[in-house]
C-alpha cells in the first residue's frame, strides 16, 4: 500500500492542470480542479488494476464475472480516495490550494446507471470484491442517459435527462484493443454436411461493443477490481461514404438503430411489456461480455474445455439470462463443441440470483421478438426448452399443465426465469424470507426437480461508503470505543454491545446524530426553502416509489397525524418532520399521483401555523446515491412498510440501520433478519406476515371497505384525501383504488389492513423519542448489530457457497 502526502498531492493536481486543461489554479474552474483530481487518483488506480489483472493470470483461479443491466456506482473521487488512504492528504491539498474538499466532490455529476436496488447492490458488491480480495468483473451497459433528474413542477415529477459523462468520463479509460462484435437481426441458414450441422448468420447488422473500464479500488489493498461498461458503435458510421452511394437513408437507419442501443437506461423498474430496445439492449450486453471472456480465457489457456473452472458469469435477476445461449451458440458455432459438451459448461459456469417476486416482473419476451433479432439464440432457445421438456416428462409423467407452466418457451413467449434457473448451477434469493418464498411459492415445482441449486444470500452494502464515508462523525465515535478494525471487519461492530450501559457514549451518539440533522436541515432550508426542527423525530421513507412499498400507508397516516394535532391543539405530541425521497417510473401514473399527493399534503401541513414545531413533510427531489448519504445519517426513524411477501431483501433498511436510525416495519425481506439480530424490542415491527398476507390475498376476500367503516381515524384520513387539499387537488382516484369495489378488487397492498397496526406502531415510536437514554441505547444496539449487513459478509458467502473462488475474509 503506497502512501500519499498532501505536498505530493498537491503536486500532482497542478500538474494535471498544466497538461490538461493548461491551467494554472489560479485561472482553473471548480470543474477542472475536479477533473485534475479525478485523474490524479485514476492513475493510482490503472497501475493497480493492471497490476491485478496480471497477478489474476498468473495465478489462474477461478474468475467472477457479475453481469448487471444496472450498476449505480454512485461518485468515485471521494470513495476512491477514502479507499486509497488518500483522503486526508488530498483534502489538505485541495484546501491548501484554495478549495473546500466537499465543493470539488460534490462537482461530480452521479452517474445514475440504475434505478434502485438492484444496481446499488451490483456497485456495493464491486466494492467488496475488490476489499476481500475476488477477482471481480463487473460488465454493464455504458448508458449515455442514466436514470432521469427528477424535477417537481407545480406539485408534478418532470423528468430531465442526466449528463453524467461530462464528470464522470474521467473514470473511465477505453480498451479499443477489445471492442467486439454484436450481430443483431438477420437471418440463419442451417447447412447439414457430413452429419454435422453447422450455422451460417445472414444480413444482420453489426453492432460494435466499445468497452470502457472503470476502476473500483478496495479499502486498504492494492487490488482493483474492474467494471467494464460497453458502448454500442456503428462500425457504418466508419464509412459512411462508401455506403452512401448504395442506400443511404438504409445505412443512416442502421447506424442510429446500431448507437440507440446504449442511449438510455429504462427508467422502469418493475415492467416492460415487449420494448424491442430493452431486449437489444439486453443481448448486447451478454453477447459483448460472453465474447469478451470467452477470447480472454482462450487467449490464455488456449481452450475452452477447463472455461468453467476457471469462469463464473453471475446473472443479476433475468436481464442477461440470455448469456445461457449466447455461450452455447460460441462454443458450438465458433468452437465447433457438441451439445452436450457445451451445455455442461455452460450450465456448470453460469449462477442466477432473483431480485424480485412481483408476478409482473417476472420477464418473458414474445417469441418473435426474439426470432426478429437474434434468430440464432432463437434457435438455441428451442432447443434447451425441447430437451427440458423431454425430462420434465420423468418427473411430472402426462402433467402436461405443469410442464408448460415450466416450460422455457410457452404461449408464444421465452420465459425467462425458467431459462435461468434451468441453464444455471446455482438459483439464490436475497434474503432468508425471499429465498424461502422462490422455494415454496414461486419455483416451487424447480425446487422439486433441482433442490440442490438453491441457496440464500442476505444482501449487503458497502461499509466503507455508507458508513465511513457518509457518517465520518459516527466512524470515528466508534472506532474511539473499539478501534477501526470494523472498517476490515465490520462484524467486529458488535464489541459496541458491551457499551450498552456507557451514558457518555451514548450521549455522544445523540450529539453526533444532530449535528447529522443539521447537514440535512441545511439541505432541506436552501433546496426546499423550509426549515424544520431539530427536536423532531426525523422520520424518513427513501427508496422508489411502489405500490407494494406503500408510501401510501404512510402518507395516509402523516394526513392521520395533521388531523389529531388540528383537533387535540393542547395535546403535547412528539414533534416530526416526515421525510420523503422517491422517484416514480415515468408511465406509472398511481406513483406519479403519489408523490403529488405527499406534494400536496405537504403544501397545507406545511403552511398551517398550527403545526409550528410539530409536523412537517419534507419531499426531496431527486434521489439518488449521494442525496442518499446525506440522508442516512441524519435518520431516525426508517420507514420498510412493504406489504409481507414482496419486498425481496431491501438494503435501504439496512443503511438506515447502519447509522443508528431505528427501524419500524413489516416482517418482510431483510427486516426478518434485522428483527433477529437486534431483538425485536429494538425494532418496531407491526402488521401481517407474508403468509397471511399471502392467503389473504389469495382468499379475493379481502375487503378494504371494512376497514374504512370501521376505522374512524382511517376513514377520516381518506375522505380529506378524496376531497384534497388547500392547493385545489383531488385525490378521489387514489382514495378510489383502495376501497371503491367489492371484496378482492380492490387495495391490492392492503393497505387498509395494516393500517391500525402501523398508527400503534407508530405510538410505540413516539413513547420511546420521549425517552432520550432508550432510544439511544436502541440505536447502538442497531448499529452494532448491522455489521452482518456489511456486504463483504454477503460476498464472502457468494464466494464460499456459490462461485466456490477463495477468500480470506472471515465473517
Ligand atoms: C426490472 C426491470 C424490468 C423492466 C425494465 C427495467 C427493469 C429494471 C429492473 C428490474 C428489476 C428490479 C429488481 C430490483 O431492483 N429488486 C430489488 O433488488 C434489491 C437488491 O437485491 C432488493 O434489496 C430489493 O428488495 C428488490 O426490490
Amino acid at each position: 500500500m503506497a502512501t500519499y502526502s498532501k505536498n505530493g498531492v498537491k503536486k500532482e493536481i497542478i500538474g494535471k492542470l498544466r497538461r490538461h486543461f493548461s491551467r494554472d489554479v489560479a485561472e482553473a474552474t471548480r470543474e477542472q480542479v475536479y477533473q485534475a483530481c479525478a485523474l490524479v487518483i485514476r492513475d493510482a488506480l490503472t497501475d493497480r488494476m493492471i497490476y491485478t489483472q496480471n497477478e489474476l493470470n498468473e495465478q489462474g483461479g477461478r474468475q467472477v464475472h457479475y453481469l448487471c443491466m444496472e450498476f449505480l456506482v454512485g461518485r468515485s473521487l471521494r470513495s476512491n480516495a477514502f479507499n486509497l488512504s488518500m483522503q486526508e492528504a488530498l483534502e489538505g491539498a485541495l484546501a491548501d490550494l484554495g478549495y473546500e474538499a466537499q465543493d470539488i466532490f460534490a462537482e461530480e455529476e452521479d452517474p445514475g446507471l440504475g434505478n434502485g436496488g438492484l444496481g446499488r447492490l451490483a456497485a456495493c458488491y464491486m466494492d467488496s470484491m475488490a476489499t476481500i480480495g475476488i477477482h471481480g468483473n463487473g460488465y454493464s451497459i455504458r448508458y449515455e442517459n442514466g436514470n432521469f433528474r427528477q424535477k417537481i413542477e407545480n406539485g408534478v415529477q418532470v423528468e430531465l435527462p442526466s449528463s453524467w459523462l461530462d464528470t464522470g468520463a474521467v473514470w473511465q479509460i477505453s480498451a479499443m484493443d477489445d471492442v467486439r462484435e454484436v450481430r443483431i437481426g438477420g437471418a440463419v441458414n442451417s447447412i447439414w454436411q457430413d452429419g454435422k450441422l453447422t450455422v451460417e448468420h445472414v444480413e444482420y447488422t453489426p453492432v460494435l461493443a466499445v468497452p470502457y473500464d472503470m476502476p473500483i479500488s478496495g479499502y486498504h489493498t492494492d487490488n482493483v477490481a474492474r467494471l467494464r461498461l460497453w458502448q454500442a458503435k456503428s462500425p457504418i458510421a466508419l464509412d459512411m461514404q462508401a455506403f452512401s452511394q448504395g442506400d443511404y437513408l438504409g445505412a443512416v437507419e442502421k447506424v442510429a438503430m446500431a448507437e440507440s442501443i446504449s442511449k438510455v437506461l429504462y427508467p422502469e423498474d418493475n415492467h416492460l411489456a415487449g420494448q424491442s430496445l430493452r431486449l437489444k439492449q439486453q443481448y448486447f450486453l451478454v453477447s459483448a461480455t460472453a465474447q469478451d471472456i470467452c477470447a480472454r480465457h482462450k487467449a490464455h489457456y488456449g481452450t475452452l474445455e477447463n472455461f468453467a473452472e476457471k469462469n463464473v458469469l453471475h446473472i443479476n435477476d433475468t436481464h442477461p439470462a440470455l448469456v445461457i445461449p449466447e455461450l452455447m451458440r460460441i462454443l458450438m458455432d465458433e468452437e465447433g463443441m457438441g451439445w452436450d459438451g457445451a451445455w455442461h459448461i455452460v450450465s456448470q459456469s453460469v449462477a442466477y440470483t432473483n431480485h424480485t417476486v412481483t408476478p409482473e416482473s417476472l420477464e418473458c419476451w414474445p417469441t418473435d421478438l426474439v426470432q426478429a433479432h437474434m434468430p440464432r439464440i432463437m434457435m438455441i432457445l428451442a432447443e434447451i426448452n425441447e430437451r427440458y421438456c423431454q425430462e420434465l416428462w420423468n418427473y411430472f409423467p402426462g402433467d402436461f399443465e405443469r410442464i408448460s407452466s415450466l416450460a422455457i418457451i410457452a404461449d408464444g413467449q421465452v420465459r425467462m426465469a425458467n431459462l435461468a434457473i434451468v441453464g444455471s448451477f446455482s438459483v439464490n434469493g436475497v434474503s432468508a424470507l425471499h429465498s424461502d418464498i422462490l422455494k415454496e411459492r414461486v419455483f416451487a415445482d424447480q425446487y422439486h426437480i433441482y433442490p440442490a441449486k438453491f441457496r440464500n444470500v442476505t444482501n449487503g452494502i458497502a461499509l466503507r461508503r455508507w458508513l465511513c464515508e457518509a457518517n465520518p462523525e459516527l466512524t470515528s465515535l466508534i472506532a474511539s470505543k473499539i478501534g477501526n478494525g470494523f472498517i476490515s471487519h465490520p462484524s467486529e461492530l458488535q464489541v459496541l454491545r458491551n457499551f450498552g450501559g456507557d451514558a457518555v457514549l451514548l450521549r455522544d451518539l445523540a450529539a453526533v446524530k444532530r449535528r447529522n440533522k443539521e447537514r440535512l436541515a441545511a439541505y432541506i432550508k436552501e433546496h426546499n426553502h423550509i426549515e424544520v426542527n431539530l427536536d423532531s423525530i426525523f422520520d424518513v421513507q427513501a427508496k422508489r416509489l411502489h405500490g407494494y412499498k406503500r408510501q401510501l400507508l404512510n402518507i395516509i397516516h402523516v394526513v392521520d397525524m395533521y388531523h389529531f394535532i388540528k383537533n387535540n391543539p393542547h395535546v403535547s405530541v412528539v414533534p416530526r418532520t416526515v421525510i420523503f425521497a422517491s422517484k416514480a417510473s415515468p408511465n406509472d401514473t398511481m406513483a406519479k399521483r403519489t408523490i403529488q399527493l405527499m406534494l400536496s399534503v405537504a403544501h397545507q401541513v406545511n403552511r398551517d401555523p398550527d403545526m409550528e414545531g410539530k409536523l412537517k413533510i419534507i419531499f426531496l427531489e431527486d434521489y439518488r446515491v449521494s442525496l442518499a448519504e446525506l440522508i442516512m445519517p441524519a435518520a431516525e426513524l426508517s420507514e420498510q412498510i412493504s406489504v409481507a411477501g414482496r419486498e425481496a431483501s431491501g438494503t435501504g433498511n439496512m443503511k438506515f440501520m447502519m447509522s443508528g436510525a431505528l427501524t419500524i416495519g413489516t416482517m418482510d425481506g431483510a427486516n426478518v433478519e434485522i428483527c433477529q439480530a437486534v431483538g425485536s424490542e429494538n425494532i418496531f415491527i407491526f402488521g401481517m406476515g407474508a403468509e397471511e398476507a399471502q392467503s389473504l390475498a389469495a382468499s379475493g376476500e379481502y375487503y378494504a371497505r371494512d376497514y374504512y367503516n370501521t376505522n374512524p381515524a382511517l376513514k377520516e384520513a381518506l375522505d380529506h384525501i378524496r376531497r384534497g387539499f388547500d392547493d385545489g387537488e383531488e385525490y378521489n382516484d387514489i382514495v378510489s383504488a383502495l376501497i371503491d369495489g367489492g371484496p378482492g378488487k380492490t387495495d391490492h397492498f392492503m393497505v387498509c389492513r395494516d393500517y391500525e397496526s402501523y398508527g400503534l406502531a407508530q405510538e410505540r415510536v413516539d413513547q420511546m423519542y420521549r425517552r432520550p437514554e432508550n432510544w439511544n441505547y436502541m440505536s447502538l444496539v442497531n448499529i452494532a448489530n448491522s455489521g452482518r449487513f456489511a456486504a463483504d459478509r454477503s460476498v464472502a458467502e457468494y464466494a464460499q457457497n456459490i462461485w466456490r473462488v477463495h477468500t480470506s475474509f472471515a465473517y
